[in-house]
């Protein structure tokens, strides 16, 4: 009988591998592998990244050699059964005589689905799966939502007192905080100052350093002038994409924003803006691109997503002001919330509020949040739930 608790041991070992691999893998799952040889001793291990190209479980293999005979796959993914980049995985297991394969969950991409387990079951091989299986579902969500539907998983993520607000005032009368907005804005700090503390905020860090883009307002740029860049300093294939919804290109050219764009890796979307601005804009560097306008004259956000799953997005967060959070929320591209809450409450009646908008006449009730995990940061709070599972969808 095999020890359940050695087993999961090892998973963990592999989970733990293919969490090394976040940053380096995307449009690829992160995938970690652990090779136990017929003594019980670790053969070989390997994570998958996508300029490596190879596989978790080859690299595995090749280490283990011989002693992979006889001995045990762990991983938190199928192995696959097509030739992509690389020949099938599961074919490679099978000739290295594994006999028995460990893993956590099926390969959500509908060109494996559970052939990859079929074939190895066909060529006697013993297989367990569903170990571990809700760590190993939310570490590759992103890669569910978009190998399934060719769209980035979207997060929205904000900051607020314990009454709901995300902003003290945008009151440009009072002059106390105009001032000194003034010189927040030349670094980048909201007006009004952080509400969260460090702790929290670098948890922000950690979570765009987990995410292929950001998405934020022109009234966020010119209210906040964020930076927006993964500063946690950890190795990304890709350049963070930071994406702005800007329909009429009133981004500052002496924003932090331009001012940083390296690489294509600012992307301005815009639907009813001038030949001048985009001409300025892309001598600085900007990607700048017209979206067609939805209903109400916005930028449609179901044309964002499909265009940023056109560019290999696999996972969005949204870091941006009411218009947007509400616009988001009312056309339901939201898949998960990350809601971060400081205790503190802004009394002024004009405090922003999470989310504002037009009513469009849709829907008024209430969505149920599901999945609801409780997290805490120092002094600050956040809760983190899902609309919808990205494994269904
Ligand atoms: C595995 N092990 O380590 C990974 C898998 O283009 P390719 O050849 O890299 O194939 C990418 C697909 O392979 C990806 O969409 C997913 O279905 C699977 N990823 N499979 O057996 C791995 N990264
Ligand atoms: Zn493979």
């Amino acid at each position: 009988m095999p020890d359940r608790t050695v087993d999961e041991q090892f998973l963990q070992q592999a989970l733990d591998l293919a969490r090394q691999g976040v940053g380096l893998t995307s449009p690829n799952p992160c995938v970690g592998a652990v090779i136990v040889d017929a003594h019980g001793d670790v053969a070989g291990a390997g994570t998958h990244t996508y300029d490596g190209v190879k596989h978790a479980e080859v690299l595995a293999l090749e280490q283990a050699g011989e002693k992979a005979r006889s001995g045990t796959l762990y991983i938190n993914l199928e192995p696959c059964s097509h030739q992509g980049r690389t020949p099938p995985c599961a074919d490679a297991v099978i000739a290295s005589g594994i006999r028995r394969v460990v893993a956590s969950m099926d390969d959500p991409n509908s060109v494996v689905a559970g052939r990859g387990f079929d074939r190895l079951r066909a060529a006697g091989v013993q297989v367990e799966v569903g170990a571990m299986a809700e760590q190993a579902r939310r570490l590759n969500e992103s890669f569910a939502r978009y190998i399934r539907g060719g769209i980035p998983f979207v997060t929205l993520k904000s900051a607020m007192t314990l009454n709901g607000k995300i902003a003290p005032s945008r009151d440009a009368s009072n002059t106390a905080l105009l001032e000194q907005d003034q010189s927040n804005r030349a670094s980048g700090t909201p007006p009004g100052g952080w509400l969260t503390g460090q702790t929290a905020r670098a948890h922000v860090q950690q979570m765009r350093h987990e995410h292929d883009a950001l998405l934020t307002g022109v009234g966020t740029v010119l209210a906040d002038n964020p930076l927006l860049t993964d500063r946690t300093g950890f190795p990304r294939r890709r350049p963070l994409l930071r994406v702005i919804l800007d329909s009429q290109l009133r981004t500052p050219f002496d924003s932090r924003l331009v001012g940083s764009a390296v690489s294509g890796d600012v992307l301005i979307f815009c639907s009813s803006a001038s030949k001048d601005k985009k001409t300025r804009l892309c001598e600085s560097g900007v990607r700048v691109e017209d979206l067609p306008p939805n209903n109400d004259g916005q930028i449609d956000l179901h044309a964002v997503i499909r265009r940023l799953g056109q560019l290999e997005i696999t996972s969005l967060m949204i870091e941006a002001g009411a218009v947007i959070n509400g616009a988001a929320l009312a056309a339901g591209i939201v898949d998960k919330v990350f809601l971060f809450y400081a205790p503190k409450i802004f009394s002024n009646p004009d405090a922003v509020p999470f989310t504002a908008g037009v009513h469009s006449g849709g829907a008024i009730d209430a969505v149920q949040i599901k999945s609801l995990s409780f997290h805490r940061f120092g002094e600050d709070f956040a809760f983190e739930g899902y609309f919808r599972d990205p494994y269904q969808h």
